[in-house]
């Protein structure tokens, strides 16, 4: 049988669907004009063996009821009725919340979840715990951009501006001459982005960039970080060093008259200070370009030269998200501003900092005139929370104190956790000691699609639907097409969307009318369609009613060209336009960040040395980067994902000097290891690396031989194992999953299957 085609919408673009029998045939948008090949990760997992589709309970918690236990992640499930998981999952809220309070249940649940404004699985975990125990413990910022996300307000004022809201694509692509970039430009990032993203546009900018003539350099550990079409060059830079390379960047300027002194003395507060410093006046620690070339690898000369490319030219400058994932990530970030603003560019067409421009595919481009509503969140009654990559720092510590931002607060004592939309075992560092932080739980309860490892560490699985077997309307506040995401397939088993399961919960425990105000999902589309048309109407701009959007599938907001505005108007009028920083200006130095007192993130930027440098046991860098062939972990089980695995393990990529030391060869599986673990992978010998590093994306899904080993081995190839897990400064408190250092050998005895797309084992009654 063949359905008809519905419109539908991800988080890596918008699509038709069509089912025959039970195959799903997925054609791009037709005004993408660089569809991504994520799109064929639909193809085949509606009914993959891997889903779950039954409510499940852990074995060891129903038999010894709630309580740590260290066989999370090693236990057997049993499957049970809707009837009997509501019961025990309400009965179980009901317990913690009268027991502790609603401070003791960890709400935060991180993570992308799937397009889809109404179905979004975070939102609906905190209107379900705001609505039926008055609250949850929170956690803030992201992943993605932790350390940015706090330094950015302090020195700029505000992130969105910055980044989200930056200098576009459209006008880097008419004005730059020189695209800098610190972490490169990977399509591989920008072909995603939260909420959706229906025109893939930044190949096409980059190329006619490159045309008319900007001149594309790349600063990073990988070549493939630069798209080929920017026909750009590439500085080899080791790993976690970029603030080295950037102070020194900024002594060569300074010492040849080539700063901006004028834009540096009307825009910009504590310049003096930082030349002070970079001049060694301090410590008598000169940061010029031979100090610089010992930390970061790149010759003292092509230092030089580089600064002198910069001077007189119409100068874009990025910071990947990446660099700021590791630790003192803060100061890459500091520092790229600061470098903008000593060439004098920020607010000029084409000119000054773009903050993760070419990480997602929301930066760089212009925003929506209205956009959709979110799902309202209520109130939280509970005031603490923790920087969301601390997660595992909480539940090992309760009670204990932590530095964020200028204040010490204290992490809170967690009895349950609430998780749907994410994959902790896909996004935090060090997966060994995550598992021990979850076994201190008496409850863990998650949402999932598919068995993922969070799934199988759960005391409680409800098996979730994807955004293909339910309604949603997908839209992100960057992409001008707003989408009726119909319904393609039935419901896999017994899967509920994650609203229906919570609107049931919340009957049980005697709040539904607050968690549903009397809505169906249906009802709640509609209901915020009508809030943007409402807000259309006050501006002027037709759009049909909501019965017409849904037959027609699509339809197209008006866009606002207001990208760069905040630097610009600081420009055209500082007393004006100031920003919303303390001193109304660029914060080169920062009177609130250095009365902290954290010594790891002082008043002005700083090379601090991190920790993990390459010794004897572990002598390379590992990058663990995004991955190409699927967003994070989602859809790892999906065609194209698997399609470019190696004997169905990760590919991890190596220089050849490096793979001839150790006897590697193309097509080895290799072993990645180091304290805190090991992983196979395949490999991929290439000179697309520089010697000393190796890279392993994120993203295949944890399978450890031994989920209780002290030091598991994944044979997927999972490098999450490996990574450290401490906050990048005092400041910010983000994730440092981007680098850590390993050993890697040739794989000598029978590699063992990967089985991360087995289901565990389960009981069926
Ligand atoms: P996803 O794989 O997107 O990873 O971490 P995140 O947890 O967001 O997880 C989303 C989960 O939600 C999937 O398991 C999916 O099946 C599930 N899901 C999707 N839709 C639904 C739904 O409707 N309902 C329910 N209940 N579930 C759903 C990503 C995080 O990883 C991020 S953002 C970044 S930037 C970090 N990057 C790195 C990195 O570069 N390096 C390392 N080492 N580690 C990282 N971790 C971080």
């Amino acid at each position: 049988m063949t359905t008809q085609s519905k419109t539908h919408s991800s988080h890596w673009g918008a699509f038709t669907a069509v089912l025959h029998d039970d195959k799903l045939a997925v054609t791009p948008y037709s005004g993408d004009p660089d569809p991504s090949p994520l799109l064929q990760n639909f193809e085949n997992v509606l009914n993959h063996k891997v889903r779950i589709a039954t409510p499940m309970v852990r074995r060891g918690w129903l038999e010894n009821g709630p309580g740590p236990d260290s066989r999370r992640g090693a236990d057997e499930y049993i499957a049970i009725s809707w009837e009997e998981a509501y019961a025990l999952a309400s009965g179980e809220l009901s317990r913690v919340a009268k027991a502790y309070g609603p401070q003791s249940v960890f709400g935060g649940s991180y993570g992308w979840s799937s397009a889809g404004r109404f179905h979004h699985a975070q939102s609906q975990v905190h209107r379900f715990l705001n609505t039926t125990i008055g609250g949850y413990v929170r956690s803030v910022n992201s992943y993605s951009s932790g350390a940015a996300s706090v330094i950015l307000p302090h020195i700029v004022g505000d992130m969105n501006e910055i980044a989200r809201r930056g200098v576009s694509w459209e006008e880097i692509s008419e004005h730059t001459e020189v695209m800098l970039s610190f972490g490169g430009l990977a399509l591989k990032n920008s072909q995603v982005a939260s909420g959706g993203l229906s025109e893939h546009t930044e190949r096409g900018f980059i190329d006619k960039a490159a045309k008319r003539g900007t001149r594309f350099i790349s600063v990073s550990p990988l070549e493939s970080d630069m798209p080929d079409e920017a026909q750009g060059e590439w500085l080899a830079v080791r790993p976690g060093t970029d603030a080295a390379l950037i102070l020194a960047l900024l002594h060569v300027l300074k010492a040849n008259g080539w700063t901006d002194e004028d834009f540096l003395a009307r825009y910009c507060v504590g310049w003096d200070k930082l030349v002070a410093y970079i001049n060694g006046e301090e410590d008598g620690e000169v940061r010029d370009a031979r100090w610089a070339a010992e930390i970061c690898g790149i010759e003292a000369a092509r230092i030089e030269q580089l600064a002198s490319d910069l001077v007189g030219k119409r100068v874009m400058i990025s910071v990947a998200h990446a660099l700021q994932r590791a630790e003192h990530g803060e100061q890459p970030v500091w520092l790229g501003l600061v470098l903008s603003a000593a060439l004098g560019q920020p607010g000029l067409p084409g000119g000054g900092y773009g903050y993760a421009l070419g990480a997602l595919g929301h930066y760089g481009k212009h925003h929506n005139q209205v956009s959709f509503p979110a799902l309202p969140q209520g109130q939280n009654g509970v005031k603490d929370f923790i920087p969301v990559a601390r997660i595992a720092d909480m539940l090992l510590n309760p009670g204990q104190p932590f530095r964020y931002n200028g204040q010490t607060l204290h992490y809170p004592d967690i009895k349950l956790a609430w998780w749907a939309g994410g994959n902790p075992f896909h996004h935090h560092q060090d997966l060994a000691r995550l598992r021990k932080a979850f076994n201190q739980l008496d409850t863990l309860i998650v949402h999932e699609i598919a068995w993922t490892a969070t799934a199988r560490h759960a005391d409680i699985v409800l098996p979730a639907t994807m955004t293909l077997e339910r309604e949603d309307v997908g839209g992100a506040p960057t992409d001008r097409n707003l989408f009726a995401m119909q319904p393609v397939a039935k419901p896999f088993g017994e899967a509920k969307d994650d609203y229906s399961i919570f609107a049931e919960l919340a009957r049980r425990l005697g709040r539904e009318e607050a968690f549903t105000e009397g809505r169906t999902a249906r009802q709640w589309l509609e209901h915020l369609y009508g809030q943007m048309q409402v807000k259309c109407r006050q501006q002027n701009i037709e759009v049909p009613d909501f019965d017409r959007f849904w037959e027609q599938g699509h339809l197209q907001l008006p866009q606002l060209k207001d990208g760069g505005r905040l630097l610009r108007n600081l420009r055209l009028d500082p007393d004006k336009h100031p920003l919303p920083t303390p001193s109304g200006k660029i914060e080169i130095f920062s009177q609130t960040i250095a009365d902290f007192g954290d010594a790891d993130c002082p008043g002005h930027p700083v090379w601090l040395a991190p920790t993990q440098v390459p010794d004897a046991a572990t002598p390379l860098y590992l990058i663990a980067n995004q991955p190409a062939t699927k967003l994070h972990s989602q859809l790892d089980y999906g065609k194209h994902s698997v399609s470019e695995k190696v004997d169905g393990r990760e590919v991890c990529r190596i220089h050849p000097d490096d793979a001839k030391r150790r006897g590697i060869q193309p097509g080895d599986t290799v072993e990645i290891r180091n304290v805190r673990g090991s992983v196979l992978a395949s490999v991929d010998i290439s000179e697309r690396i520089m010697p000393g590093v190796i890279q392993l994306p994120t993203g295949a899904w944890y399978d450890p031989v031994d989920p209780q080993a002290a030091q598991p081995l994944c044979r997927h190839g999972n490098p999450n194992v490996l990574t450290l897990d401490v906050g990048t400064s005092s400041l910010a408190q983000g994730c440092c999953g981007q680098i850590t250092t390993v050993e890697i050998a040739r794989y000598t005895q029978t590699a063992p299957q990967v089985q991360a797309f087995e289901p565990p084992v389960v009981l069926y009654r």
